[in-house]
C-alpha cells in the first residue's frame, strides 16, 4: 500500500491507546504527539498537521462519547474524521449518459500523463465504458510511440499524427475520426515540455478553448511532495481543473504532502496511480484511504476480539485449534473472526507475509465461498460439527439438500476445513497470535 511508513505510524500511536487500561489526557497528549510526528515525517504542511492535531486533543478530551461507543473507539473515531477532513472532499467521475465524455489530460513534463492515460482507459473500460485515446504530444519525440505500445496492450484505439505539429488539429481531427464509434469516453495526452513554462501553459489555454473538454484531469507527481499545490494552483488558473491524479505514491516519503496540498487547492484528487503498471491506478476516496491507513475495520473489530478472548471459553477453544483437534465450529468461529475484521481483503492485507499473494478477484471468489459455507456448517448437526469424519456421501447430500448448495460446495467446505485444521496445527495459531500482537492484544 502506499504510503507505509505513515501507515505504520499512526498504527503504532494507536497501538498504545487500544492497549492502554485507562484514557487519561496524558495519553490523549501523547497520541497527538505521535500522530503529529507520522504527519510531519510523510511531509504534510506544519500547519495542516498542527490544524488536525489540535482539533484531535481538543474533542478527544471534551466531546463526551455517545451512548453505546466506548472511549477509545471515539478517540479512533475523531482521529478518523480529522485526517478524513485534511485529505479533501469526495469526488468522483461524472459522465454525460449518452455523450461521448471528453477528458484532457494536463501536468508538467515526466509527471506521468501517458501512463496515467493509458491507466484511466483501462480502469475506465473495465468499468464498462468504450474509450478512444488521442495522443496530442507533439513536443516529446517518441511520445505517440510509447502512447501506442502503452494502449495496443490493452486494446485501445489510439489517433495520432506525427506529421502534424499543431496539437489543436490532431484533437480536431481525433474527434472526427472517432466520432461513428460513439465511445463513452475519448482521453486527450498533451505535452509536458518544462516547469511551469509559459508556452505550456498558453498551448494547455488555447486547447481548452477549443475543445471545450467536459474534465480535465491533472496529473501530479507525488514525489514532489507539498510543491503540488502551487503546480495545481497554476494550472488551476489556466485551465480549471476538475480533477487532480497524484501519481508516484508507491513508495513516496513524500506521499502526505502531495495528498493534503492538491486537496488544499479546491481541486480534488479521484484517482492515484500506485505502480508503473497499467493495472496500477486506484480511485481515491480520502474516508476509505484514511480507514485503510488506520485499519479501521480491524481496529474495531480487534477490540472485540480482546473482549472474546478474555473469557475462558474462547481461551480454550485457541488451545484446541492450535493443539491440532481444531472442530468445524472452530472452523466456523475462524469465519466469523474474519467476517468481524470486515473482509478478507483486509486480513491479507494485516497479516505479515500475505499481503499482495493473493489477487483482488480471488478474494472476491473466497468471500462468496465463505457466505455459502456459513449455510452448510448451519445444516449440519451437533455430531457432525464435533466429529466431520463422519461424513459419508448420504450426509453430504442431506446437507447439500438442507442448505440449498451443492454436493460439490459441501465437500469443498470439508476439503478447506481439513486443510485449515492442518494450518493451524503446524503453525501453531501463530498467525493468530502474531495479529493479535501487533495490536497490542496477544
Ligand atoms: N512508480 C511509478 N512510476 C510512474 C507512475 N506513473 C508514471 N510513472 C513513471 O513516470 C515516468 C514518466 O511517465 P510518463 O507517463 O511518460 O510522463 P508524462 O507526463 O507523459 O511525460 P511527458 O510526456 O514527457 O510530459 C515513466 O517512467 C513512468 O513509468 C506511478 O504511479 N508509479
Ligand atoms: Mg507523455
Amino acid at each position: 500500500m502506499v504510503l507505509d511508513s505513515l501507515r505504520s505510524g499512526l498504527r503504532n500511536a494507536l497501538k498504545k491507546l487500544v492497549g492502554a487500561s485507562n484514557i487519561d489526557e496524558n495519553l490523549i497528549k501523547e497520541l497527538a504527539k505521535d500522530v503529529q510526528r507520522s504527519l510531519l515525517a510523510s511531509d504534510v504542511n506544519v500547519k495542516l498537521v498542527l490544524e488536525v492535531t489540535n482539533k484531535l486533543q481538543e474533542r478527544a478530551l471534551q466531546e463526551q462519547p455517545p451512548p453505546g461507543l466506548s472511549r477509545k473507539d471515539h478517540v479512533v473515531k475523531i482521529l478518523y474524521d480529522e485526517l478524513t477532513r485534511l485529505l479533501g472532499e469526495e469526488k468522483s467521475l461524472f459522465f454525460k449518459p449518452d455523450n461521448t465524455n471528453i477528458m484532457l489530460m494536463l501536468g508538467i513534463q515526466g509527471s506521468g500523463k501517458t501512463t496515467t492515460t493509458g491507466k484511466l482507459a483501462r480502469w475506465l473500460s473495465k468499468h464498462g465504458y468504450t474509450i478512444g485515446v488521442i495522443g496530442a504530444d507533439t513536443f516529446r519525440p517518441g511520445a505517440l510511440t510509447q502512447l501506442k505500445t502503452t494502449c495496443n496492450k490493452i486494446n485501445i484505439d489510439v489517433y495520432g499524427d506525427e506529421k502534424i505539429k499543431d496539437p489543436v488539429e490532431i484533437i480536431k481531427k481525433g474527434l472526427e475520426y472517432f466520432k461513428p464509434s460513439k465511445f463513452d469516453v475519448i482521453i486527450i495526452d498533451t505535452a509536458g515540455r518544462h516547469k511551469e513554462e509559459k508556452t505550456l501553459l498558453e498551448e494547455m489555454s488555447n486547447i481548452y478553448n477549443v475543445v471545450t473538454p467536459d474534465l480535465v484531469l491533472l496529473v501530479i507527481d507525488g514525489t514532489i511532495g507539498q510543491q503540488c499545490y502551487n503546480q495545481a494552483e497554476v494550472f488551476h488558473k489556466t485551465a480549471p481543473v476538475g480533477g487532480i491524479i497524484v501519481t508516484k505514491l508507491d513508495g513516496a516519503a513524500k506521499g502526505g504532502g502531495a495528498l493534503s496540498a492538491t486537496a488544499a487547492t479546491g481541486a480534488r484528487i479521484m484517482f492515484i496511480g500506485t505502480g508503473e503498471r497499467v493495472d496500477d491506478l486506484e480511485q481515491f476516496s480520502p474516508t476509505r484511504f484514511v480507514g485503510r491507513l488506520l485499519g479501521m475495520g480491524d481496529i474495531k473489530a480487534l477490540l472485540e476480539m480482546a473482549k472474546g478472548l478474555e473469557s475462558e471459553a474462547d481461551e480454550t477453544k485457541v488451545k484446541r485449534m492450535t493443539s491440532g483437534k481444531m472442530t468445524i465450529d472452530d472452523f466456523y468461529f475462524q469465519l466469523e473472526q474474519v467476517g468481524k475484521i470486515g473482509s478478507l481483503r483486509s486480513v491479507f492485507e494485516h497479516i505479515p507475509g500475505l499481503s499482495g499473494t493473493v489477487k483482488d478477484e480471488e478474494i472476491d471468489v473466497m468471500e462468496k465461498k465463505m457466505i455459502k459455507w456459513r449455510y452448510v456448517i448451519q445444516s449440519m448437526t451437533k455430531q457432525e460439527r464435533a466429529n466431520p469424519d463422519l461424513f459419508n456421501s448420504s450426509r453430504i447430500k442431506r446437507v447439500a439438500h438442507g442448505s440449498g448448495m451443492s454436493e460439490r460446495d459441501v465437500k469443498e467446505l470439508l476439503t478447506n476445513y481439513k486443510r485449515s485444521k492442518d494450518v493451524m496445527k503446524a503453525s501453531k495459531g501463530r498467525q493468530m497470535q502474531g495479529m493479535l500482537r501487533r495490536f497490542g492484544i496477544g
